[in-house]
């Protein structure tokens, strides 16, 4: 089967509206019916289905957030009887009890459509091999590129996460030309690549990365390393998975699929919408999911967004990199820091370091301290202390100049940071273990 690029995706700005008012109106009267959370915020709120007349509406409609999902764990927010739903997925999150989605066979057609729009923006066809190195399981990020490589038609290697000289050997012996897995695994791939010696034996044209954030030092790093082009792809488990935004070749953004999901950006504080450009929440309606719809799901992403039609014809409205999450920012002797910013820095100091590094945040007679660790090049480990002390000093001076506190930084040995096969973690927040 050939997938084609959907008229959709370039249609103008004013039928965009339109198609999306259509079926936010359906929608809206759909979940009152069937998702008692919905109707009771939408009754306590005096708002009845009628009133919400198209996207201009939006904003009246009320949130949802991640407690929902835990306080209706398992099924209680999915708007079809479980005969219908055909799959479910699960994510843990870093913190908290896990959650549940599920969908229907319309919702699993529509989920491979959005990846294979990803894939065909990468250039991929029908003679790919698509190298699914995310976890495949109840997290959403393995099956989300193993449905979108078979709805372009091309070969699925379903690998998933871990064993990785076994990785990089299928890679080798398959011929695998899309890698999909997230950023930080990508890296760890590129550094067993070179030590086993063996970059000009992949076939690898293109990287889909997604699941944390990433910075373009990272991108650049990972390109290098894997002799391929790193594209970004965004998603979340309560809205689909991956491939609720990707980008095209001119990586500028990431195009929203805005045919199934309506994106705003709000005040995380006052819960006002924010102008075009303006940096603040991301919060996301599904108009066309049917297992477990969701609107105005506060995602608690950082991020703006782009109407300018692309250079690609596009006319998708474009998301930028994530910068972080409102709960995954830091707040360190009263500075806003996120980790983002650290490894744009440590990414920027180049070849005596490696990209491995961690966070550790404590508190101690009433002051947070503040150290990284970063894993310094073997070169550097060789040079001797004097040298390791200089870098030590240039890192902690570079983080002081762009966030305005200077953290305490430790060269650590090569290799003994330990690596991820899925997202990393960054932050060691020993504040919060204190009871
Ligand atoms: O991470 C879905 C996914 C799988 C996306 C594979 C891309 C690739 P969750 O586990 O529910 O779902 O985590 C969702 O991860 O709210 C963001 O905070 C973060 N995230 C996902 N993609 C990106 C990205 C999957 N490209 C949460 N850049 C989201 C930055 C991302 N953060």
């Amino acid at each position: 089967m050939k997938y084609w690029q959907p008229e959709f995706e370039t249609m103008p700005r004013e039928q965009i509206k339109k198609d999306q008012s259509e079926k936010l109106v359906k929608q809206v009267a759909r979940m009152y019916e069937k998702v008692e959370l919905f109707r009771k915020r939408m009754d306590e709120m005096g708002l009845k289905p009628e009133d919400i007349k198209g996207v201009e509406d939006l904003h009246k409609l009320p949130f949802s957030y991640k407690q929902d999902l835990r306080d209706y764990y398992p099924y209680g927010l999915f708007a079809v009887p479980m005969t219908d739903i055909r799959r479910v997925h699960a994510s843990s999150g870093t913190t908290g009890k896990q959650i549940v989605v599920g969908y229907t066979d319309n919702d699993l057609e529509m989920w491979a459509d959005c990846f294979a729009r990803m894939l065909i923006a990468t250039g991929a066809d029908e003679n790919s091999f698509v190298h699914v190195g995310y976890g495949l399981g109840l997290f959403t990020g393995g099956f989300g590129a193993h449905d979108g490589a078979l709805r372009i038609g091309a070969t699925a290697i379903p690998i998933s996460a871990g064993n990785t000289q076994r990785q990089i050997q299928t890679m080798i012996d398959f011929g695998s030309t899309v890698l999909c897995c997230t950023p930080s695994y990508a890296m760890y791939l590129g550094e067993t690549i070179e030590e086993m010696g063996v970059k000009d034996q992949l076939k690898l044209k293109a990287g889909i990365f997604g699941a944390e954030p990433w910075t373009e030092e990272m991108r650049a790093q990972i390109e290098e390393k894997l002799g391929l082009k790193a594209y970004d792809i965004y998603g979340l488990s309560e809205i689909m998975g991956p491939g609720v935004s990707y980008e095209c070749e001119y990586q500028c953004g990431m195009h929203v699929c805005e045919d199934n999901f309506i994106p705003e950006i709000i005040d995380p504080d006052t819960g006002e919408v924010l102008p075009e450009g303006e940096w603040g929440e991301l919060v996301f309606t599904t108009i066309t999911k049917e297992g477990f719809p969701l609107i105005r799901y506060r995602t608690r992403d950082i991020c703006s967004l782009n109407y300018e039609k692309c250079k690609c014809g596009r006319t998708h409205v474009r998301m930028n990199k994530p910068q972080g999450r409102t709960d995954d920012m830091l707040i360190i002797r009263g500075v806003n820091v996120f980790p983002s910013q650290i490894e744009e820095v440590l990414l920027k100091v180049g070849g005596d370091i490696t990209p491995n590094y961690q966070i550790i945040v404590d508190r101690e007679n009433n002051t947070d301290t503040f150290c990284v660790n970063v894993e310094m090049s073997e070169e550097l480990f060789s040079d001797g202390i004097k040298a390791i002390q200089k870098v030590e000093k240039q890192i902690s001076e570079s983080l002081r100049s762009m966030l305005g506190i200077g953290p305490k930084v430790n060269l650590v040995n090569p290799k003994s940071i330990e690596r991820s096969e899925g997202k990393a973690k960054r932050v060691i927040d020993k504040r919060k273990l204190v009871k």
